[in-house]
């Protein structure tokens, strides 16, 4: 039999032989019903992120160090969801199912939570959590135009 990373083994033995009184014995045993001890899976956000606003807007497209590590005692093959939320400044979820880790992603400024859940195949669960700090660090620029103001040769008032 294969290793089981889920559900359940039913055990039946059967005997066959001769009593000593010489009666034929044909019997089968009550199943035993063996159910995995499932342990919940385990999962571990990234540290938190601090970066700024791109030079021309106020997010920022960010491609690394978004990825959550997960493992289950059960075996790896048991995770069936990675889902994650994000909160705060940044408002998004991923699909509902599927293994849906974040390779990038376009942050607003201010501090996003984004949240992980894992699942394994039994209903078990794990979470974390990390913050995405986008601050505005670019410099405002001066705009100066010229303007011309008439003004009246008699009175000095404005034209
Ligand atoms: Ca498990």
């Amino acid at each position: 039999m294969a290793d089981i990373l889920a559900g359940s083994v039913i055990n039946t033995a059967s005997a066959t032989g001769t009593s000593p009184s010489t009666a034929t014995v044909d019997t089968i045993s009550n199943t035993v019903t063996v159910v995995l001890h499932n342990l919940p899976p385990e999962i571990s956000c990234p540290t938190p992120i601090l970066t700024s606003t791109s030079d021309t807007s106020c997010d920022i497209l960010i491609s690394g160090g978004l990825i959550a590590t997960f493992d289950d005692p059960n075996g790896i093959g048991q995770i069936t969801t990675l889902t994650w939320t994000m909160t705060g400044a940044t408002d998004a979820t991923s699909p509902a199912t599927g293994i849906n880790n974040i390779t990038s992603h376009t942050f607003n400024l201010g501090v996003t939570t984004v949240t992980y859940f894992v699942t394994d195949a039994l209903g078990l669960s794990d979470e974390c959590s990390f913050t995405v700090t986008v601050e505005d660090n670019t410099d405002p620029t001066a705009v100066c135009r010229n303007i011309d103001v008439l003004l009246d040769l008699n009175t000095g008032q404005p034209l």
